[in-house]
């Protein structure tokens, strides 16, 4: 066996690029149940951007916002509105990782490049992705600090307000049991989904998990082709989707017209209790896609609910989607888009064995997503 070139050992953190990273912040907190642990911006000497870091399980998350109109975060900002630019990943060597990346026909989007404070250094690349996304190679084996070099660690402050006396300060989250980066879904154009399948495989690796065609999860509107590729370990799985040919406008033309390139689509978080994590997330007012009534007749009697540990009516009631596999079963429901644009949107997912990503969910899934876009005027 020939020695692996390119190890991941896992996301290490996903940055965002939004208008408000202060407001942005708060959202994921108070409706996510983040916990704020680091900033960086012009209070501790970053005069460019003001960057929020937050953590739940093994998630970090950081929200990055520009503080002008020259800047690079408001450009992006202005052509995609808020969305993922980096899905960054944590390497033993960031520089052998870019080197090969590069060798592989990868395009630098910035050199190896050493930061240090008091806590040690690390060293962060990065290469292009799809559209204006990139990945970091992080590596911090020799770092100690809660985030990177130049990111202050947060107070706390209690919730009525006492306790402020130092500028760094943000209240903690109510943790609501996300655990950890199940999968992150790239939208692309029509065609790409094969280039950008080939670019993981060249460049990371990486091998085919899945390939859901047309056929398989089109529905009488829209149509899309799904592509899933992964690290052959399970710490990464990037599913890719492209437009296909449908009746109407595909669900992942709607994205590309809104985000205007290719781009992050959907989040996958893991959870180890889903009925109680969705409870929480609707009681700070987020929002599901909705499957109509029928979806839990149709289950009862298609599924071995003597496999399935939670009872129907509770997965019911929170509008939980279900499906199966040889392996096992798996828990899923996905959010509305969380911006005004209809781009981004997250999904809450729990396995119990099941490696797949809700197959046979897709065309309820869909028809509800359809429903939305329909509503937007844009099907
Ligand atoms: O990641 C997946 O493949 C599943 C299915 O618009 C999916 O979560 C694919 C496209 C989409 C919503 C869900
Ligand atoms: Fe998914």
């Amino acid at each position: 066996m020939t020695a692996d070139l390119m190890p991941l050992l896992g996301y290490h953190h996903i940055e965002y690029y939004v208008g408000n990273a202060k407001q942005a912040m708060h959202y994921y907190r108070t409706a996510f149940g983040f916990t704020p642990v680091a900033y960086a911006g012009p209070e501790t000497g970053q005069r460019d951007k003001a960057s929020w870091v937050m953590r739940q399980g093994d998630i970090t998350w950081v929200m990055s916002a520009g503080l002008g109109p020259d800047s690079e975060i408001c450009q992006h900002q202005l052509a995609h509105g808020d969305g993922v630019k980096d899905v960054a990943l944590q390497v033993p060597d960031a520089e052998t990782a870019h080197r090969v990346a590069l060798e592989r026909g990868a395009e630098s989007v910035m050199a190896p490049t050493v930061m240090e404070d008091e806590h040690g250094k690390v060293v962060i690349a990065k290469i292009k992705a799809y559209g204006d996304t990139v990945h970091s190679f992080v590596d911090r084996s020799n770092y100690s600090g809660v985030f990177l070099p130049g990111y202050q660690p947060l107070a706390h402050e209690a919730t009525d307000g006492s306790g402020t006396k130092t500028p760094l300060y943000a209240p903690e989250g109510t943790d609501i049991g996300l655990r950890f980066v199940d999968h992150v879904v790239a939208n692309t154009h029509l065609g790409g989904m094969d280039d950008l399948a080939g670019f993981y495989s060249r460049i990371m690796g990486f091998t085919q998990l899945k390939h859901f065609d047309d056929e398989a999860i089109s529905t009488e509107y829209s149509a899309l082709m799904s592509k899933v590729l992964w690290d052959g370990e399970g710490r990464i799985k990037l599913p890719i989707n492209e437009p296909a040919e449908g009746k109407k406008k595909s669900q992942i033309e709607e994205y590309l017209d809104y985000y205007g390139t290719s781009g992050v689509q959907h989040l996958a978080l893991h959870t180890d209790d889903i009925v109680e994590t969705v409870k929480a997330l609707r009681a700070n007012g987020v929002r599901f896609m909705r499957v109509p009534d029928t979806y839990y007749a149709e289950q009862q009697e298609k599924l071995d609910w003597d496999e399935i540990a939670e009872p129907i009516e509770a997965l019911a009631e929170q509008n939980i989607l279900i499906d199966t596999d040889e392996e096992g079963y798996l828990l899923q429901i996905f959010t509305e888009p969380v911006q005004d644009r209809p781009t981004v949107f997250y999904e809450i997912i729990e396995r119990h064995g099941a490696k797949g990503f809700g197959e046979g969910n897709f065309k309820a899934l869909f028809e509800a997503i359809e429903r939305e876009q329909d509503l937007r005027g844009n099907l």
